[in-house]
């Protein structure tokens, strides 16, 4: 499917107003992808609302919304108790960054509004948001700023340089720094929104972390083990706990070094799960042997979630999975 900016427009230019929602634990791509939908709208004329309900965000996602509040960039944030009253049946949702709506901020919001546009760059899950207006999930783009940054382009709309950085950020995040994913489109979006005016300095903050986590990463990365001379493990400790994303960036990081074709990170999520990811160059397909452990994705990146094991014994069963390779 390609990407129809046009009827995307027109769905929004029918509608009475626009609630745009992204995915719980808000992240750079999320709010990115949210703030050029919103500027959009604006543009088509179209009164418009970012659905967020969390009070706290990761530091770079708290940092973008603050300087939004101290800059004149007005963006109107709402909850789900406060839009209530300014719904009616010609209300328009756009769903960025997720397709499943029980990742989103808040699902009440599907029981108040039909018309919905769902924007996505995640493998689609067996659940889905079924009835749309207009669907464009697509896993082979980077991120969902991308997608939106088509769409800008297309429609002839530029952005506020706080909005282009923040885009940037959600752009960076989304492809490890342009190695994940990154194509032409996905340079000519960064150049975007460098046009726009987006600053390196800003983008820099956006990205900091906590030194916590990175200590947590670098805890498994200082165990790796090489098998079969190119494929890296990290195992994490039975008592730490790891995010999702933790999990993967351990495995990219494990990719970069020399003689490294696959790289897999097995990790504690919680107490009933311990999650591994996969990435590959593309000589050894990663979704093929995450399978085995009933996850997926894509030859180069992919994941699966392992419900009551341990972490030694997963990782010896990914041994038997390579030896059968
Ligand atoms: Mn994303």
């Amino acid at each position: 499917v390609e990407l129809d900016a046009k009827k995307i427009q027109r769905i929004i230019g029918d509608s009475f107003n626009v609630i745009i929602m992204a995915h719980k634990n808000l992240d750079l791509d999320a709010l990115g992808s949210s703030l050029g939908m919103y500027f959009l709208c604006k543009k088509v004329n179209k009164n418009a609302f970012l659905l967020i309900e969390e009070t706290t965000s990761e530091k770079g996602v708290a940092r973008a919304l603050k300087s939004l509040k101290e800059q004149q960039t007005k963006i109107n944030i709402k909850t789900f108790l406060e839009l209530q009253s300014l719904l009616n049946e010609k209300s328009l949702l756009v769903i960025l960054d997720v397709h499943r709506a029980s990742l989103t901020q808040n699902k009440d919001i599907f029981k108040m509004i039909n018309n919905i546009i769902v924007l996505d760059h995640h493998i689609k899950d067996s659940e889905y948001i079924d009835k749309t207006l207009y669907e464009y999930i697509d896993s082979n783009q980077s991120s969902t700023s991308e997608i939106v940054i088509e769409l800008l382009k297309e429609l002839d709309i530029y952005i506020p340089s706080s909005i282009a950085t923040i885009m940037l950020a959600g752009i960076v995040v989304d492809t490890n720094h342009f190695s994940l994913k990154t194509t032409s489109f996905t340079h000519e979006a960064a150049s975007y929104l460098y046009e726009n005016g987006a600053e390196i300095n800003e983008l820099q903050y956006l990205l900091k972390e906590d030194l916590d986590k990175y200590i947590m990463r670098q805890k498994i990365i200082n165990k790796l083990e090489i098998v079969s001379g190119n494929k890296a493990i990290g195992c994490g400790e039975e008592n730490d706990y790891y995010r999702n994303e933790e999990i993967a960036k351990i495995a990219d990081t494990m990719l970069s070094f020399n003689e490294v074709e696959a790289s897999f990170t097995i990790a504690r999520i919680n107490d009933e799960t311990v999650g591994i990811s996969g990435r590959s160059l593309g000589n050894i397909n990663v979704q093929k042997i995450m399978e085995k452990f009933g996850g997926g994705g894509h030859v180069t990146d992919a994941a699966a979630q392992i419900k009551e094991e341990s972490i030694d014994l997963i990782k010896q069963r990914l041994l038997e999975v390579f030896n059968q390779l």
